[in-house]
């Protein structure tokens, strides 16, 4: 019988997708098709889903929906919806996608203790001055969230030669990595973390984990000297920061820096504070694209799993929020 993928996304994934899952979809009978271009199609006719930040209530439509691909790692785009239809749902885990979260948190880690943003500031005007930093050794760089993303990030940070700290639900052992694990971890993790990259999913007990108390607790004794304040990356998503508690702790100098790739709204509103702020990065969620080739690689295969009667790989638990 004839199956159908549907691609759905509000932020488009370029049209070349199709001709990238046509390349890997040699499995007959497959039909894909790019919402909203459905023509032809009925609700009852779309088996697979692969889904970006979609409008909430379509997959509810499709009434013989088998399985949902999350073209990203995170979820929360899915598990926000409240008509998610009651299917597996699996989420998109890449070497590449690995690759370039693991850039994105050493440049900005590296940035940072090399006190760039000051230096910046001083060429534009025209100010030569020294300014001292810290030896990666005596930097302490926290991740929150040890997952596919976090742990990755965390060796590479330690190859760099940081010492690493991580936080997660449940314990873990890294080798080299001092682990803490759950909410009574919390807080000693953040009293010896200078640099803390979040990598944790967006889940109602992470909405808003780095607020104003959480601030405070950052980097509490044994900061180098040459680092002028704590650090705070977010490539994970804009709701695990309470936006203007951050912007507070940056103008009382109890922040350093922060680096920021995703937002509540994204694009950000042009005229909101944080694009100002002169300790501020924005990058526009960019921190690890999906690339087209491996997504439709991706997908393709977890269809195959699923057809086949095989487990699936990389299964999200909806209770778990992740
Ligand atoms: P994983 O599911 O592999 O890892 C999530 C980690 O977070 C796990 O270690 C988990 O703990 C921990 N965690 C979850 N909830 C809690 C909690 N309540 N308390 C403590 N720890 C918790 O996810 P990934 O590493 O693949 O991805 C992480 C996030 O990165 C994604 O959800 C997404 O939001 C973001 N992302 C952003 C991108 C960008 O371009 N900006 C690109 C890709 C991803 P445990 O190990 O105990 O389960
Ligand atoms: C993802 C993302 O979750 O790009 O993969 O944000």
């Amino acid at each position: 019988m004839k199956q159908t993928l549907l691609v759905v996304s509000n932020h488009g994934p370029s049209a070349h997708w199709k001709d990238e899952l046509a390349k890997f979809s040699n499995i007959g009978q497959l039909e894909i098709r790019m919402w909203p271009d459905a023509e032809g199609l009925n609700d009852d006719d779309i088996h697979y889903v692969l889904a970006w930040r979609y409008d909430h209530s379509l997959l509810a439509k499709f009434p013989n929906l088998k399985l949902i691909i999350s073209a990203g790692a995170g979820v929360d785009h899915l598990l926000s919806d409240p008509q998610l239809p009651d299917v597996p749902i699996v989420r998109f885990v890449d070497a590449h996608l690995t690759k370039r979260m693991t850039s994105y948190v050493a440049s900005q880690t590296l940035f940072h203790t090399r006190r760039m943003l000051e230096f910046i500031a001083q060429q534009r005007d025209r100010q030569w001055q020294s300014l001292p930093d810290p030896l990666p050794e005596n930097v302490r760089v926290g991740v929150m969230g040890l997952g596919e993303l976090g742990q990755a990030v965390a060796k590479t940070l330690l190859a760099l030669g940081f010492q690493v700290n991580g936080w997660s639900r449940s314990a873990k052992q890294v080798a080299d990595i001092s682990c803490y694990a759950g909410q009574d971890a919390l807080k000693p993790f953040l009293n010896t973390t200078d640099i803390l990259a979040l990598l944790l999913p967006l889940t109602p007990q992470t909405q808003h984990i780095i607020n104003r108390n959480s601030l405070k607790e950052l980097s509490l004794s044994g900061r180098a000297k040459e680092l002028p304040g704590p650090v705070v990356i977010n490539p994970g998503r804009g709701g695990l920061v309470d936006v203007t508690a951050l912007l507070n702790a940056l103008d009382q100098k109890e922040l350093y820096a922060a680096s920021l790739d995703v937002f509540d709204e994204e694009p950000l509103d042009p005229n909101h504070a944080l694009w100002h702020h002169p300790n501020v990065i924005i990058t526009p969620h960019v921190a690890s694209i999906t690339d087209p080739q491996r997504i439709a690689r991706y997908a393709i295969k977890q269809i195959k799993l699923f057809e086949s009667g095989a487990p699936l790989k990389n299964l999200v638990d909806p209770a778990r929020g992740y």
